[in-house]
């Protein structure tokens, strides 16, 4: 059955700076292009989304705590936190919808320190290196899961 609320998708720091370096690993793609992917993706599923950035980890950990009570489905793109943040992988532990984590990089092609994730055990898959199709891919997984449930 399709859930009506919204899909959350949050990003974390330094993802609002993207498109001005490193263009190498993350492409030419600005934050806002994703957010307009995302948009349009939602639309030709049906869902609705919430799509917000933060550079600060008490943030996120808020916006995780509400969404755990707001959102359908959440989609996290938690940037460098993903590898560090215990106080993210508590508040992802009071979400009972499901979550998906993205990354545009493939991090387990890069430096070892990107390998572990803290994020991962708790969502229901990970998918990682496609750049901004990562954010369509996981819309697309959001409503089969949702679908199924
Ligand atoms: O590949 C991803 O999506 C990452 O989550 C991006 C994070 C990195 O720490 C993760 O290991 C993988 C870094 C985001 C940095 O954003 C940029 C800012 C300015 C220019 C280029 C990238």
């Amino acid at each position: 059955m399709q859930n009506s609320k919204p899909i959350w998708i949050l990003n974390g720091p330094n993802l609002n700076r993207l498109g001005t370096r490193e263009p190498d690993i993350y492409g030419h793609t600005t934050l806002q292009d994703i957010e307009t992917a995302c948009e349009q993706t939602a639309k030709s599923l049906g869902l609705k989304i919430d799509f917000r950035q933060s550079n600060l980890e008490g943030e996120l950990v808020t916006w995780v705590q509400d969404a755990a009570i707001q959102a359908g489905g959440l989609i996290l793109n938690a940037a460098a936190y993903t590898h560090t943040s215990v106080a993210l992988h508590d508040a992802l532990r009071l979400c009972r919808q499901p979550i998906i984590e993205v990354h545009l990089s493939n991090i387990f092609a890069r430096e070892a320190f990107r390998h572990h994730s803290h994020v991962a055990p708790l969502a229901v898959g990970v998918i990682c290196g496609f750049g901004l199709q990562s954010y369509v891919l996981a819309l697309h997984a959001m409503q089969m899961q949702l679908n199924q449930s």
